[in-house]
Order: C-alpha cells, then structure tokens, then sequence
C-alpha cells in the first residue's frame, strides 16, 4: 500500500494503516490508540471531521528530519549518533516542542511525542503547533565538554531546520538548562541572531522566570482542581513521584508547599521510601545530586537513613501517585498495587506514563486519572509565555508568569470536565483529547488540504 487513504473510520482501520505503514512503531501506535479510542465517537457525531482525509493528515508528520551527529568524546574517539526533529502539525502555530536525549529514543519515540504534544500545545489554548526532537545520545557519565561537544553537532545539522517563527525547540529528557545554553550558544553563532528560537533558556539570557518549574507545579495546579472538583483537598495525602529529574523535582517542591507529604521518589535504578516525608531541604539535597546526571538516588537512603530499592515505587501505600519519568512505567499490575493500597488519583507528570490497560483499571477503579497531556502542559504553556517575551523584548515576573500558568491549568481542567462528561461520570482522558482535538481540527478545516 502506497497512498494513505482509510476506508471507514474506525481504531482497527488505523492501527492497522499504522502497522503497514510503520511497522514496530509501537510507542507511536500507542499514543495514537489513546487519542482515536475517544475522538472517533466524537467524529461520528459531528460528520464535518469525516471524509476530507483529516485523521489521515493527523497521524502524517508535515516532515520528518533525520540526520548524523558526529562528536569526538575525551579519549579522541570518533562517535555518531542520530538525531531526530519530528515537525508533526503546524495548524495551530510554529512547531513546539522538546528535545530529548536518551539511549533508548527513536523515531517511533518521538513521533509519540510530537503526536502527544499536538494536543497538549491546544489544550493550553496558546498558538502553538507541535513538534518533539532529540538523540540516542546519552548524557550520563559525560563530562560537560563532551555534551557541550554533542550539543554543537546536534544543533549544527538542526540550526537549518528551526526558528523563532517556525519550530522552537526545548528541553525533555536528558535535555535541561545545561543542554539548552549550549544549544542556544551555538544557534546564535552559526545564525548571529539573538532570538527567541529555543526555550527553557537561562533567565539572564532570554529564559522565562518559572519555565524550570512550570510542568512540576502545574501538575499540582491540575491536581488540586481535580481534588477540589470532587469535594477533597490536597493537606495531608500521601504523595509518591517516580523520576528524581525536572519535572519530579519541581512536582515535589509544589506538593510540600501544598501540605502533602512526599514519601517516595526515583531514577532508573530504584526509589527511596522516606516515611518521614521528603521537606525542603532533602529536596534541595536531591536537587543538587541531580546536578550530575551520574548520581543515583540511592545516595539520598544513605545520607538520611531510610530505605532503598531496586524498581518502581507503586506498591507503597499512597493516596496520590504522579508518574513524572518516562512513558509506560506505571503497568496494570503497578495500578492493580495502587488500588489495593487506596490510590485515589494518578496524574501523570511525564507524557505516557500509564500503559493503556493501567489506565483503563484506574478508570474502572474510579481512581481520578489525569493524562499528561492535560496535567503536564504547563511546561509548554510557559515555553509559549517565553517565546511573547522574548518577541516583546520583555520579562514577565516569577509572580506574573505562576498566575498566568494557574490560569492555563485551570483552563484545562475546565476543558477536560466540558468535554469528558458524562452524567455522574468524568473522563479525563476523554475530555482532554476532544477539546484538543477540535481546535487543531477546526484550524486544519479552515486551512484547507495541506
Ligand atoms: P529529566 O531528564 O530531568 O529526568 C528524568 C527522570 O526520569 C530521571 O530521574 C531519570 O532517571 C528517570 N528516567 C528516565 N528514563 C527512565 C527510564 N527508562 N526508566 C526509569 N526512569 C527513567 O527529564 P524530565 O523531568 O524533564 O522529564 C520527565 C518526564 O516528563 C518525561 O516523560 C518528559 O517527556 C516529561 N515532560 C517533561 C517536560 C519538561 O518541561 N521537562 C514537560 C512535560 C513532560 P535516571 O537519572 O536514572 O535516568
Ligand atoms: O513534553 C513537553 O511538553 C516538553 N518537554 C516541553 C515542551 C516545550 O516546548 O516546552
């Protein structure tokens, strides 16, 4: 089969065009899942999203950029590694997105990625269409010259391919402030323009106050409007955050202040299980461990006596659990543990987390579940803030941008209850991606066949 064209709409006909046409993109075909599972119901009733090839042109990257990075490591080795910048939809504004660097990423990785940032970039109801990038590359145990050296190539290829006004990258795994500084040094030397081509970029040269907080506090945002929506409060629960990187850091952070307590974080080698509650200085210990992406947070057990092990926190007891590492790491079998423990409400800090049977028994379960694209915007939401101020030539204060982002959370969580409700029953899930959906859909009926 050459051309794309569906027969009938239907989840089979597209997951089965996505196996002939992708074949082994199955974190691709996931997120595609996720999304046509609850917008196709919602096509069949508003026949003008029907036969005019829109869910064809959705699941179709407007371009896909692959090229080498070669970089020479500490040693004088000669090293190549891929790089990637999926520009999936433009209908709604330039390419945005992040950059992610990690041994395991792929082109099936990051068209989930830039597939998921579709509706995520619509939901926060700013101009920003959706892209994600990245590398196989992987920054640990690297010394700074090495990624500085890698960041160089990275964005020597890609410098060609981005702009203010067409794709704006950011970071994502592997990729922080570090990263972006090096990017961004680099993309103004080879262009010798001073703009707003990247975000999460330094606050004294051009970054946003609030963007290394944003997606971690706007999680908490979009779990207290969950939590007052339904009659309960934040004080007092139990909270455990996977992942020890940006967005858990700052997810940890918000949830003291919130009056939860935090008794679990992690890395890719196990969880710490603090009874006490992680405060504010263990999380500035953490915060400064992380520093070096070698540290484990193993050292946290050792440093304050509490325990370590191996694998994912999701069989201690909680009331409140925010997956904030990476996709498909909370399973049917993590989620049947929360359950049974008396989890209350999964929001997913990172994009993907949940394996699509964990959600479907948390749903069941009647535990509140929040999909990343919803509860994780306010990452990209701020990035969007960053780029108005760098056009405007103005910074916004800490205070000015950590309103403006409780107003997007809020927006969005108004959004998901619009369209995800159904009688006594809320979907998530369901309201996030049809509200996402009909702005970037509408935007592509109006904009023609491109
Ligand atoms: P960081 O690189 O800062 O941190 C990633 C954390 O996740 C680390 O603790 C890392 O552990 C852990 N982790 C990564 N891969 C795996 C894995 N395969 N198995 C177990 N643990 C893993 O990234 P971020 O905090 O920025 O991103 C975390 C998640 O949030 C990602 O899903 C990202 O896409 C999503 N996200 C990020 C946003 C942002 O603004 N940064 C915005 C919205 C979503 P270790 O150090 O051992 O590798
Ligand atoms: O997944 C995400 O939304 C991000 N990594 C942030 C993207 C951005 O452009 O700030």
């Amino acid at each position: 089969m050459s051309d794309i064209q569906l027969k009938e709409i239907t989840l089979e006909a597209i997951l089965e065009l996505i196996d002939q046409r992708d074949p082994g993109q199955t974190a691709f075909k996931q997120s595609v899942y996720e999304v046509m599972e609850t917008i196709i119901p919602f096509i069949r009733e508003n026949k003008k999203y029907e036969n005019i090839g829109l869910i064809e042109r959705l699941i179709e990257p407007e371009r896909v950029i692959m090229f080498r990075v070669p970089w020479e490591d500490r040693d004088g080795n000669h090293r190549v590694n891929r790089g990637f910048r999926v520009q999936f939809n433009s209908a709604l504004g330039p390419y945005k997105g992040g950059l992610r660097f990690h041994p395991s990423v792929n082109l099936s990785i990051i068209k989930f990625l830039a597939f998921e940032q579709i509706f995520k970039n619509s939901l926060t109801g700013l101009n920003l269409g959706a892209g994600k990038g990245g590398s196989d590359f992987d920054p640990k145990g690297k010394t700074d010259t090495e990624v500085m050296r890698f960041c160089q190539s990275f964005i020597s290829e890609l410098y060609r391919h981005i702009s203010s006004e067409k794709d704006i990258p950011a970071g994502d795994i592997g990729v922080g402030e570090k990263e972006i500084g090096f990017i961004y040094g680099q993309y103004k030397r080879l262009t010798s323009r001073f703009t707003g081509v990247i975000t999460g970029k330094g606050v004294d040269y051009g970054g946003s106050a609030i963007r290394p907080q944003a997606t971690g506090f706007g999680l908490l945002y979009f779990v207290e409007e969950m939590l007052n929506h339904h009659g309960h409060s934040m004080d007092k629960k139990t909270v455990i955050i996977s992942g020890s990187g940006n967005v858990a850091q700052y997810a940890c952070e918000k949830a003291i202040e919130k009056g939860t307590k935090v008794i679990a974080m992690s890395d890719s080698n196990g969880f710490i299980h603090d009874k006490d509650g992680i405060n504010k200085n263990k999380l500035d210990y953490i915060k400064e461990l992380k520093r070096e992406r070698h540290n484990r947070i193993e050292k946290y057990a050792e440093k304050f006596g509490c325990d370590f092990e191996e694998g994912k926190p999701w069989k201690l007891k909680c009331d409140i659990a925010l997956p904030c590492a990476t996709q498909n790491e909370l399973t049917e079998s993590d989620a049947e543990s929360l359950i049974e423990n008396g989890v209350s409400c999964v929001a997913e800090g990172a994009n993907m987390p949940c394996t699509d049977a964990a959600i479907k028994l948390l749903q069941k379960s009647r535990v509140l579940y929040a999909p990343g694209k919803a509860s994780n915007a306010g990452g990209v939401a701020v990035s969007g803030m960053e780029m108005s101020q760098n056009a405007r030539r103005l910074s916004w204060t800490y205070e000015e941008v950590d309103k403006k982002l409780i107003e997007v959370m809020k927006s969005i969580h108004e959004k998901c209850i619009q369209y995800g409700s159904n009688g006594e029953d809320l979907n998530y899930m369901k309201g996030a991606n049809i509200a996402g959906f009909i702005k970037v859909a509408d935007a592509m009926l109006a904009q023609g066949h491109v």
